[in-house]
């Protein structure tokens, strides 16, 4: 992934009045998850007061990473529109008893989307915080009735060079993969985003369905997915497939393990001047940290 240069990044606007008060509500929402999910009520970080203040939706929708639609920050906001997100089917394979093609309708229903507000951590240091809407993997996944094989999810990408221009070059092994671990696809924090700042998800952010895992890095959070599919090994994902050594399969955020050519230490949240502190699992360690008890994060990175 390439680092850019802080002239890519556009100036924050300023949040309209009607957005300003449905914030108010996404703060409430996503304090509240944060201490429902905490064992015996504790405050989840001494994270600054800022910390989940949501960046403006013009910098979340024109500053992205979608590959598929061409490698700079600006080009998927640009080429956004050869996408074509509807109808749009997801099909389901694997280690479950309900495999088959389901209409996106059918996937979502009978799911209502709530807002989310999580901060995104991309390994090229830099963040932002996003007014998701979505529905947890973990409402949707047991529908499909995976048995006692699947140790893991997959996720697959649309492949249409057509819609898609930057498939059309060889930057990444395409289609584009990615998977977690059973426990973390059914972990509450895990999401299938469907839009953000209560308004249908952009293409350029993933249009219709993306996943949104907001303790790991950037990359896991897959794009305009058209497949699921329950594996018993390990999925082989795009990013670890074009650098080994560089973007692993858990990708969880982790200040103390470097990338190979930069720390990963402090991030840029984009709207901002200075650089902060990354925080162990993006912010989200007194929820997740159980998930990987006895393993050792720097191997598996
Ligand atoms: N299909 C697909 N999904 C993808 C990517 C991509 O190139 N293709 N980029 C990933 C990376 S590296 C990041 S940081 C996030 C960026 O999400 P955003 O553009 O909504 O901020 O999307 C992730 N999902
Ligand atoms: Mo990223």
């Amino acid at each position: 992934m390439l680092i850019q240069k802080p002239a890519d990044v556009h100036p924050s606007e300023i949040t309209p009045p009607d957005l300003y008060a449905s914030r108010r509500e996404f703060l409430k929402t996503a304090a509240g998850l944060g201490a429902a999910l905490l064992p015996g009520g504790r405050a989840a970080s001494a994270a600054p007061d800022d910390d989940l203040k949501p960046t403006s939706c013009k910098d979340i929708t024109s500053y992205n990473n979608f590959y598929e639609l061409g490698s700079s920050k600006t080009d998927p906001a640009e080429y956004a529109g050869s996408l074509k997100t509807r109808p749009w089917t997801v099909t389901v394979e694997g280690h479950c008893e309900k495999p088959g093609q389901y209409a996106l309708d059918d996937i979502l229903a009978p799911q209502q989307a709530e807002e989310r507000i999580y901060r995104l951590r991309c390994v090229e240091a830099w963040s932002m915080v996003v007014p998701w809407m979505g529905i947890p993997l973990a409402k949707i996944l047991p529908r499909f009735q995976p048995t006692a094989s699947a140790k893991y999810v997959e996720f697959t990408t649309l492949f249409d060079p057509a819609q898609m221009p930057g498939q059309k070059t060889r930057l990444l092994d395409w289609p584009y993969v990615e998977g977690l671990r059973m426990d973390e696809a059914m972990h509450p924090l895990t999401l299938l985003a469907t839009g953000l700042y209560g308004k249908e998800l952009p293409n350029q952010n993933g249009a219709p369905l993306r996943l949104v895992v907001p303790w790991k890095y950037g990359f896991k959070s897959i794009k305009s997915i058209v497949k699921i599919r329950f594996t018993e090994p390990q999925p082989r994902t795009t990013w670890a497939i074009s650098g080994p050594d560089e973007y692993g399969f858990y990708a969880n955020v982790n200040p103390a393990v470097d990338h190979p050519r930069w720390s990963q230490n402090k991030e840029r949240r984009i709207g901002d001047l200075f650089r902060r502190d990354t925080l162990p699992f993006n912010g989200y360690a007194d929820q997740v940290a159980g998930l990987y008890t006895g393993m050792d994060l720097r191997r598996n990175f």
